[in-house]
């Protein structure tokens, strides 16, 4: 042990905007320079909670609105202890959505507060780093039709997006916001100096708390 912790870094985004590529392709840079990294993704689907919510995703159930909020936030702390446990041990975490998405996505229905959307996630471990790709939804439609999950329609994103732009606003948070619009390789070079950097800062820090 070098005592170094890893960094927790978050790739957030509206739909298409290709975050699991980039997510995959920043742990094998990661790892090809010598760093230990590891993947996670939001909402695991592996978990009791998770295959739950793949239903709801997939049309299979239906859920009232409030609960498949806190089943969402459910499923990111049932991986909170693991989470702190690769921190602690030195490995740095690239994560496909987080909290972020969380508000956004339910606080774009209606009847949803920020503030009431925000709260079942306070005190989930912090990340040092959460990377917005930024796509517009004109751009998001080019890239093809949306699938046939929940939540996969072009009015809906629109306001997931204005979501997102608010929560961007919160300077208690490292927000690099990344033209998703180019091409894969750029925005993974940018991605990458984004990542090196924090895993620098983060080293000697100790784990924070959402949203402090
Ligand atoms: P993905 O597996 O990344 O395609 O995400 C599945 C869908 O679920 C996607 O439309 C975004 C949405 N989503 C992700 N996290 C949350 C969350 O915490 N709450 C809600 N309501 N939706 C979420």
């Amino acid at each position: 042990m070098t005592g170094r912790r890893g960094a927790l870094i978050i790739l957030e985004g509206v739909d298409r905007a290709g975050k699991t590529t980039q997510c995959t392709k920043l742990v094998q840079a990661l790892r090809a320079r010598g760093r230990a990294a590891e993947m996670m993704r939001f909402p695991d689907r592996t978990t009791k909670i998770g295959q739950m919510i793949s239903l709801y995703l997939e049309k299979k159930i239906n859920l009232e609105d409030h609960t498949v909020h806190l089943l969402f936030s459910a499923n990111r702390w049932e991986l909170a202890p693991l989470i702190k446990k690769k921190l602690e041990q030195g490995v740095s975490l690239v994560v496909d959505r987080y909290a972020f998405s969380g508000v956004a996505f339910t606080s774009a229905k209606p009847g949803f507060g920020l503030e009431w959307c925000k709260n079942p996630d306070v005190g989930l471990p912090k990340p040092d780093l959460v990377l917005f790709l930024q796509l517009s939804p004109a751009e998001a439609a080019r890239r093809g039709k949306f699938g046939d999950e929940r939540y996969e329609r072009t009015d809906f994103q629109k306001t997931v997006l204005q979501r997102f732009e608010q929560l961007m606003k919160d300077p208690s948070v490292n927000w690099q916001v990344i033209d998703a619009a180019r091409s894969i390789d750029e925005l993974h070079q940018e991605i990458l100096r984004h990542s090196e950097a924090a895993i620098e800062q983060a080293a000697n820090q100790p784990v924070a708390e959402l949203w402090n």
